[in-house]
């Protein structure tokens, strides 16, 4: 089938049928199929990607689950991909499905994912590169949740049209947030869990000290609480508007190519992938990764 009908199929065919072509992209990612289904999504791209990171047990997957029911209000259809740390030992998920979202499973609506990040802790799976692809042709708005340990921010700024941190109150994250230049990434800063008090004030009062004192433009700063609603409406308004104002569909080639590749094939990769790319100009993203990898890996020594 032509990879055009494949993916006006799956628009009809609701969420069991994305979650299979998700299995078939991660069973074969390099399949002809696969690499046709993925460009065709790539060039009908219209969903806009929210990227929410921070450390583990921030409190994410609950902020998601508001964000989530404030596009459901606006009528908006929404994927959430949450990228779970995993074990380098198993490539199990750490602490097994950490996705804990309060979704109505009936509604077809929204559609969850959890992957695992397999060779490191934190960042993006390899998966989730294509998922977010065929995301952003099937669903108005896609989330994708992140556990933020250091470089995988950097990675969820080219994935993403727009990128929310969320830090916990108390933790110290902010000193090592600043230390890292983590805080230049991210397009709005939430602190969560106002509902904790003083802690949580505090940790709002700092980051916005801090941030004032930085260099260029700061990103605004939101002190919520998910559980109990403080201050979500002023945050969802941000977001909406934030997420209509992003650029819309995806540059051409998308900015996620090189840290595919560099995650792959390293730095001398990259550098070949650069050259590479020249060439072939005309290639959608998953073409041109297709067509890399199998003349990069024809000069590897067998693993
Ligand atoms: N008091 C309070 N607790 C919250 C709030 N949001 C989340 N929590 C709690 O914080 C814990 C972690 O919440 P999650 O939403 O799973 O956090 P997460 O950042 O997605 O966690 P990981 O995916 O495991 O990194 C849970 O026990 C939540 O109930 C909040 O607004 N207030
Ligand atoms: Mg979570």
């Amino acid at each position: 089938m032509p990879a055009r009908s494949r993916l006006d199929e799956l628009r009809q065919a609701g969420k069991p049928a994305f979650a299979r072509a998700l299995a078939e992209i991660e069973a074969a990612p390099w399949a002809p199929a696969t690499v046709a289904l993925l460009d065709a999504a790539h060039a009908a791209s219209y969903g806009r990607v929210l990227g929410v990171t921070g450390p583990p047990g921030a409190g994410k997957s609950t902020l998601i689950s508001a964000i989530v029911q404030g596009f459901r209000a606006d009528g908006l259809r929404v994927a959430v991909i949450a990228v779970d740390p995993s074990s380098p030992k198993s490539g199990g998920a750490l602490l097994g499905d950490r996705a804990r979202f309060a979704f109505d499973p009936e509604d077809d609506g929204i559609f969850v994912r959890s992957m695992a990040a397999r060779d490191r802790l934190g960042g993006v799976a390899e998966l989730t590169w294509p998922a977010v692809a065929l995301a952003r042709a099937l669903y108005d708005r896609v989330v994708v949740e992140t556990v933020g340990v250091g470089q995988s921010e950097t990675e969820i700024r080219d994935l993403a049209d727009r990128v929310l941190l969320l830090v916990q109150p108390a933790s110290g994250d902010m000193l090592q947030f600043m230390k890292a230049g983590i805080l230049e990434i991210p397009d709005l800063v939430v602190v969560g869990k106002a509902d904790l008090g003083p802690p949580a004030e505090r940790a709002f009062r700092e980051l916005q000290a801090a941030l004032a004192h930085s260099a260029g433009s700061a990103p605004p700063v939101h002190l919520v609480s998910a559980l109990e609603g403080q201050g979500m409406a002023e945050l969802f308004a941000l977001v909406r508007r934030l997420l209509a104002s992003a650029d819309g569909p995806p540059e051409h080639p998308p900015r996620w190519l090189e840290h595919w590749v560099r995650e792959r094939y390293g730095r001398i990769g990259c550098a070949c992938f650069r050259t590479f790319r020249q060439r072939f100009p005309d290639d959608g993203p998953f073409t041109l990764l297709a067509r890399f990898a199998r003349c990069f890996e024809a000069v590897l020594p067998p693993r």
